[in-house]
């Protein structure tokens, strides 16, 4: 789904989670579903799925003693890469966990953490997830440090370093002050986002829909067949955008590039609230927010609104929207759902006539959007005459002994911005 090469064998992994008292089956299952999806957005192939009910979580390795073997027993029989653990663990749980079962253990604030850092294109937001990073790093390498133990300290007696730091000691601080930094940089930003909205303007005339919602509700396969596989963006143009970007393919009139975003999380751990925030910034580059929902899943609504609420939290409200309830092949009243809320599509990306429905209404709004505006170019300017072909469709062209009169329809910023640059050249 990107550009960079296919890797010829995934990392296997296995998803594994104690089942508390407290949590039913059906959430359970749903949270260990979703750990499933996100390990496929990293590029993980799934090769088991681990479980235990316990009244709490192992204090020394998360699950108990005879499970761990039972754990290694299934890693060592599927040749598993990784173990993933739905839930947030200690260091010192994810490091004894690693010694029984003899492989990387990764828990799900780290998984987030990792997708959220791939998926993080402005400033703002690799700051932001660096800083949740750092802050989830900084007591593991402390634990290993510890682990280490005085092998380390003796190592950094002959490592020139002053006043007897351990390498762990001196990482922290590192660590500590790279935050501060970052914050700092954060604070600079503050909210108005600068360098965001330059890099907006830069990209200002592109016809651009990011498609948005939760994980699961098929965000990236939609991308896929809207865009198919000769929509990659490989133009130098658009070399500076992201890997999850595409045009809409066959071509539309504007040119419609679609862009996967960092999709919702149902159980998102509280201290990367911020950080996911920061990545939907691109969200906010789009002239239109394709929301898709997962209509087959009974908790729909909710996932509706809580989208809508954050889009609104990151200032997207005044960017359009497109209900997209997706997977009704697998449920879902379609007739409830088009009296309820006017204008949606409803559809299965299943369904060929459907993506081209989808198509069709995104190239629609695109279309509906484009203005006309006549420019004139005087001939010491010409060489500006590749931004408007670029940016617009030149309906009409006249010289005359001054220069060009050029008839274009484009996109309002597009046009908007031209005539800015070249309005104050009519005669
Ligand atoms: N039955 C059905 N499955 C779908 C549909 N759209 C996507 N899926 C499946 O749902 C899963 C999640 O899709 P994906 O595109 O990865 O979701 P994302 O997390 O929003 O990007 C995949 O297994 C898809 O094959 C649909 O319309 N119907
Ligand atoms: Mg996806």
């Amino acid at each position: 789904m990107t550009m960079q090469p296919v890797d010829p064998k995934p990392p296997r992994a296995i998803v594994a989670a104690v089942q508390l008292p407290s949590v039913s089956d059906v959430e359970f299952d749903a949270s260990l579903t979703e750990l499933r999806q996100l390990a496929k957005t990293l590029g993980f192939q799934v090769v088991g799925r681990f479980t235990q009910k316990r009244p709490s979580f192992d204090a020394a390795a998360y699950f108990g003693t005879g499970k761990r073997e039972e754990l290694r027993l299934m890693r060592e029989e599927e040749a598993a890469d990784i173990v993933l653990v739905d839930h947030e663990i200690s260091p010192s749980q994810a490091f004894n966990l690693e010694k029984e079962v003899g492989c990387e253990v990764m828990d799900r604030t780290m998984v987030i953490l990792e997708i959220f850092h791939r998926h993080a294109s402005s400033r703002f937001a690799r700051a932001q997830v660096e800083i949740a990073r750092l802050g989830y790093m900084a007591p593991r390498l402390r634990e290993a440090a510890k682990q280490a133990g005085p092998k380390d300290r003796g190592r950094s007696g002959t490592g020139g370093r002053s006043g007897g730091e351990s390498h762990g000691e001196l990482d922290r601080r590192k660590i500590r002050d790279r935050i501060a930094e970052l914050q700092a940089e954060l604070d600079a930003m503050g909210t108005e986002r600068k360098t965001q909205r330059a890099r907006r303007q830069e990209r200002e005339g592109l016809a651009r829909v990011a498609l948005v919602g939760y994980t699961n509700a098929g965000k990236s396969t939609l991308m896929r067949a809207l865009t198919g596989s000769e929509g990659l963006v490989a133009d130098k143009l658009f070399a500076t955008l992201d890997t999850t970007v595409r045009a809409l393919h066959p071509e539309s009139v504007p040119r419609v590039l679609v862009s996967d975003t960092v999709g919702f999380i149902k159980n998102l751990p509280h201290g990367l609230v911020a950080s996911f925030k920061s990545t939907l910034d691109e969200a906010l580059e789009a002239s239109l927010l394709a929301h898709v929902v997962d209509a087959s899943d009974p908790g729909y609504e909710r996932q509706l609104a809580v989208t809508e609420e954050v889009l609104d939290e990151i200032g997207a409200s005044a960017v359009p929207r497109l209900l997209v309830f997706n997977k009704i092949d697998r449920g879902g009243d379609e007739a409830a759902l088009r009296a309820k809320y006017p204008g949606c599509i409803v559809m299965s990306a299943r369904r060929e006539g459907d993506i081209a429905k989808l198509r069709e209404a995104i190239g629609a709004f695109f279309q509906r959007r484009l203005v006309e505006a006549e420019l004139f170019l005087p001939w010491t300017a010409q060489k500006l005459r590749g931004q408007i072909f670029a940016t617009c469709t030149v309906l009409e062209e006249r010289a005359d002994g001054e220069g060009v009169f050029l008839r274009i329809r484009g996109e309002p910023e597009a046009v908007e911005r031209l005539r800015e640059q070249f309005g104050a050249m009519a005669p």
